[in-house]
């Protein structure tokens, strides 16, 4: 159905169709993706199938691979799990809140090593809202502060990036990380016994 220009997705497969189409052009309206991914009204029976908690840290689900053009993950914030501050490797990031709420803390991009990082600004990002951040803007910390209850989010990257940047808050040291995934299309993603995996 069309509501203002914007098509409203009834589901979450519905949605990846949407983006699929989208995703098919080589320029991407970023207020495009921001309105069909808001429009979407979060319901557990979509995407219960890629939910799942692990009681140390957050979670990464893959639930689409959007043609090689975008990557769909859904990420489980148990209480009190949160990323590092990091960057996202010259990509689009889209975060449309599933369940729960988030805390975004944003920074701007060190000058030189050694010192703290300086905090911009900070938001609560609520159920089905969508964030945008790519790296012109900032980097960003991404945290579940709730004691009582999980968080649910849907990540779009555009193009997929499976490394980022990650700074350590007080001296602004950046280090690479892999971003590996705890799942794939619903089915537990086999051990590994190369390096440690790290979240992000
Ligand atoms: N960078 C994190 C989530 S915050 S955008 C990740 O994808 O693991
Ligand atoms: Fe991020």
């Amino acid at each position: 159905m069309e509501t203002h220009g914007v098509t409203k997705a009834k589901t979450l497969d519905e949605l990846i169709q949407i983006l699929h189409k989208i995703f098919a052009s080589d320029r991407i309206n970023v207020e495009e993706v921001q309105d069909v991914m808001e429009a979407y009204d979060s319901n557990v029976d979509d995407w219960k199938m890629y939910s799942k908690f692990d009681k140390l840290r957050y979670t990464r689900n893959l639930v689409d691979e959007g043609n090689g053009k975008f990557n769909l993950i859904l990420l489980c914030w148990g209480e009190g799990h949160g990323s590092s501050i990091h960057d996202h490797s010259d990509s689009h990031c889209f975060m449309k809140m599933l369940q729960g709420e988030l805390k975004e803390t944003l920074f701007d991009w060190p000058k030189e090593e050694g010192g703290q990082m300086t905090e911009r600004s900070h938001k609560i990002l609520k159920e089905n809202t969508v964030a945008y951040i790519n790296d012109s803007i900032g980097l960003h910390r991404v945290e579940n502060v709730s004691h009582t209850e999980g968080s649910v989010s849907l990540h779009l990257y555009s193009p997929p990036f499976q490394t980022c940047q990650v700074f350590d808050q007080r001296t602004s040291h950046k280090t690479t990380a892999q971003m590996t995934f705890w799942s794939k299309f619903g089915e537990r993603t086999p051990f590994t016994t190369t390096a440690t995996k790290e979240n992000n």
